[in-house]
């Protein structure tokens, strides 16, 4: 019956909402029972068109609008964010399954990113530097680069659009945001919110669709001056190739294989409420998420075995009831990733510890629940240990010492957050130093960074950083500015005789 309610939700484009000029529609369901929530615009390189032809125009007004009353407007959004935190927390664990005190956290990051970046509106900081010559000043300053296309993923989906598109702004940008297909409701909110805000007509924009359609569309756009994509790693690699062809800035925040090093003096009751937490919250759907536990054998049976208890101890059901701890999966396509690992796991012969199989009891068979699965006896080796999941599957790596902990936390294709539990001090100072990752933890879990530091990843992550103050790298160039007071001829670098 709900059904046929079913809202239709248009893109917004330079002030109005329109449908895609094809008339086409795409749905979006809910991971958990698989209602219809709504139906939004399925648009195409047409629609991309004219939102990027309304942000250009848009651009010229607002790279002139001073940066501290951009900010305002952005302490506006937080205050609102902050005040529809409710709204925004619950249309989101509905459409993608992650639990409510999550997604109240996800919005929370999403307000935290608005006031940080609202400051930047009278930081923004360049150089002054002296000169060589004697009356010559030298100075840099961030530019804006123009319109800029966000592809943003449904894991995040009101941090990540927060996280691109307040320095983007701030720093005098426009914007045509492509939300992804499995939160776009989210992105409806987000948009709304921007509008509320105050931000002019055309500043902001949200084309809704699938990313080999509209996603596309945005990144092949010549009027579009740099692309900031979060996903995995197959479409980022595409999507940089295909930006620098079309001499675009690109920021591309892919995958992970994050892992969490137990040392034989760690905490081992604090290492398994550190590991349950980065592996299965949020469902293991984090690109943070701990997905190898390398565990030095004088703990493994103690840690292993603590491990398997809480996760089979962990609640699944509705997201929106309080008392759940893991959700559904995105989507049945999601499902199939992770029951495929299962089959990959048995042929490498890992021993299936718990979970490894859809969780089908009462309501639950009408959404997409797979039960936290934890396999030991895992080598470095395995595809179960190296290749991304994305889903609340953890492998047990045993190791011996120190260094073998290290050589294979930093032995897979990606490089985007680590941890180490020790209570030696010497050991963790060493482990900053040695784990090639963007992001390092101890005696904490993988997951949980904050945005007033760089967020982001070496290797196949990308290497590209969000938040903090580097945040502004992806939508600034540099520009160096020299004035000659001096009224003659001064040639730099020329000895003159
Ligand atoms: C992501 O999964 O893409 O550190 C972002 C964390 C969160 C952000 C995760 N603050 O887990």
């Amino acid at each position: 019956m709900t059904e046929t309610r079913a809202r239709s939700v248009g893109n917004h484009i330079g002030g109005e909402v329109r449908e895609a000029a094809s008339g086409g529609w795409f749905e979006n369901r809910s991971p958990t029972d698989g209602e219809l929530l709504g139906l939004y615009a399925r648009s195409g390189a047409e629609d991309v068109g004219r939102a990027v032809e309304k942000a250009r125009a848009a651009f010229e007004g607002w790279r002139l609008y001073p940066a501290p009353k951009r900010g305002e407007i952005l302490y506006r959004a937080g205050a609102l964010m902050a005040e529809r935190k409710e709204e925004f927390a619950r249309a989101m664990s509905r459409e993608m399954g992650k639990v409510l005190s999550e997604a109240r956290g996800d919005v929370q990051e999403g307000i935290d990113m608005a006031f940080f970046a609202a400051g930047e509106g009278r930081r923004m900081l360049g150089d002054t530097v002296p000169a060589e010559l004697p009356e010559k000043f030298a100075m840099s300053i961030r530019m804006p680069i123009g319109v800029v296309g966000l592809i943003t993923p449904w894991n995040f989906p009101v941090a990540i659009p927060s996280w691109k598109s307040f320095p983007a702004l701030v720093a005098g940008n426009t914007i045509v945001l492509k939300p992804a297909e499995d939160a776009p409701e989210c992105a409806r909110l987000f948009t709304q919110l921007l509008l509320d805000a105050g931000l002019p007509e055309g500043v902001f924009n949200t084309v809704f669709g699938l990313g080999e359609e509209a996603g596309a569309a945005l990144v092949e756009h010549p009027g579009v001056a740099g692309v900031s994509f979060t996903g995995s790693t197959a479409v980022g690699v595409s999507i940089a190739r295909e930006a620098h062809r079309t001499h675009k800035k690109v920021a591309t925040e892919m995958g992970g294989k994050n892992a969490i090093i137990l040392m034989d003096d760690a905490d081992v009751d604090l290492a398994v409420e550190g590991a349950v937490w980065s592996a299965f919250g949020t469902a293991g759907q984090r690109c943070t998420a701990a997905s190898r536990l390398i565990v030095h054998e004088r703990v493994l049976d103690e840690f292993t075995e603590g491990l398997v208890r809480a996760a089979n101890a962990l609640k699944l059901g509705d997201p929106l009831d309080e008392g759940t701890d893991v959700g559904p999966l995105v989507n049945e396509e999601a499902l199939r990733k992770v029951s495929g690992y299962v089959e990959v796991a048995k042929e490498e012969g890992a021993t299936l510890l718990c979970g490894g199989e859809r969780a089908t009891e009462g309501d639950l068979s009408k959404g997409n629940f797979f039960r936290p699965t934890i396999w030991g006896g895992v080598d470095p080796g395995m595809r179960i240990a190296q290749e991304e999941i994305f889903g609340p599957a953890v492998c047990v790596i045993p190791v011996s010492s120190y260094e073998e902990a290290v050589r294979v936390n930093n032995g897979t294709p990606y490089g985007l957050s680590s941890a180490i539990y020790t209570r030696d001090v010497n050991t963790a100072f060493r482990a900053m130093r040695d784990l090639y990752t963007g992001i390092n933890y101890v005696n904490a879990g993988t997951i949980g960074a904050e945005i007033q530091l760089p967020f982001g990843g070496t290797k196949a992550t990308g290497g590209h950083r969000e938040v903090g103050q580097q945040a502004l790298d992806s939508f600034t160039e540099w520009k160096s500015i020299y004035v000659d007071y001096s009224g003659k001829l001064q040639k730099a670098q020329i000895d003159e005789v």
